[in-house]
């Protein structure tokens, strides 16, 4: 079975390891996004393509999910001592990664070719696409701070600001990156890992012909709401704040222009009777790698019922 998975950070680095699992590299490509992306020191950081990459490699740090195992963060320590306020935690080994994506980006490089190449270094055979090779940033707007970066509004303020909407700069001149729209046209089924809807799964969707191409494919979500709350990450405040109750449902609503299966957890079995699509409940917190690879049995399945 040929899978595409669109994946954020954490959450959903953790589904595609579980379906790295279970399928070879010829049957599963990952799109991630490259909306959180911004620079820091004028180093260009992509924070979700490195989680997905890191985890992969079985480089990423189990504590926090995103950085690297074993990190030390002597640089910034140093940066530090030169005035440099410290709120975006970089570690000695992750700058490595940022340094030379920099250079060969200042060198003419696709993000696409960058990422390729990186994964071959790390020993990733599978294929790991950014969204877009068109810079694209998530801009988070709050109703007391205006506009903010997202990674201002993420790590520097601890998503404290009260969202009410979101805009993604640069999306109209982007474009799928190579392979991107081929990956998607050869899967059996694109799955929407449990990443935030508004900031890590929209922006993908939004790139120019995605959404389109999306419509006619077999796409089966998985929650990353249980309950009214997230297990990580902002998804259910920002849900809250935008005027929406977050649940699993709210979840599924907001996939509907092209959802056609959805996986929620065991706890919110009730609810799927209310659902439009077919709807599997199994336990979807991942808190090992057999909890991985098990929630990503679950969503084969349910693709393989759903042909
Ligand atoms: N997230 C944090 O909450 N605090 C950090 O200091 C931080 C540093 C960081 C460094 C490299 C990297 O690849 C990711 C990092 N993240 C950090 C995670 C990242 O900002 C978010 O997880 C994603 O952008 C949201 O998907």
């Amino acid at each position: 079975m040929k899978i595409v998975a669109l994946a954020g950070g954490v959450g959903g680095a953790k589904l595609v390891d579980g379906l790295a699992q279970l399928l070879s590299p010829e049957n599963l490509t990952i799109i991630v996004n490259t909306g959180d992306d911004f620079k820091y020191r004028g180093l260009y950081i992509s924070p979700d393509l490195d989680t997905v990459c890191y985890t992969l490699a079985g480089l990423a740090n189990p504590d926090t999910g995103w950085g690297r195992n074993g990190e030390t963060f002597q640089v910034l320590e140093n940066l530090q001592k030169l005035g440099v306020l410290k709120w975006f935690h970089l570690g000695d080994q992750d700058l490595a990664t940022h340094i030379e994506r920099t250079y060969l980006i200042n060198e003419g490089l696709f993000l696409s070719q960058i990422t390729r190449s990186f994964c071959h270094s790390w020993g990733v055979e599978y294929s790991i696409l950014p969204m877009s090779d068109q810079p694209v940033s998530t801009m988070v707007d709050t109703i007391d701070e205006g506009e903010l970066p997202f990674q201002e509004y993420f790590v520097r303020r601890k998503c404290e600001p009260k969202v009410k909407g979101f805009r993604f700069a640069g999306i109209d001149a982007a474009v799928p990156a190579p392979g991107v729209i081929e990956a998607i046209m050869q899967a059996d089924s694109v799955v929407v890992c449990p990443s935030n809807p508004w900031v890590s799964i929209d922006p993908i969707c939004a790139v120019n012909g995605l959404c389109d191409i999306l419509a006619t494919k077999i796409n089966v979500a998985v929650s990353p709401i249980i309950g009214n709350r997230t297990f990580k990450g902002p998804a259910a405040k920002m849900f809250i704040e935008l005027g929406i109750q977050p649940s699993p449902l709210a979840v599924a609503r907001h996939y509907k222009k092209f959802l056609t299966g959805f996986i929620l957890d065991k706890m919110d079995e009730k609810l799927k009777q209310e659902m439009s699509v077919p709807t599997l409940a199994t336990k979807i917190l991942m808190k090992d790698r057999d909890d991985r690879r098990r929630l990503a049995q679950d969503v084969l399945n349910l693709i393989q019922s759903l042909q």
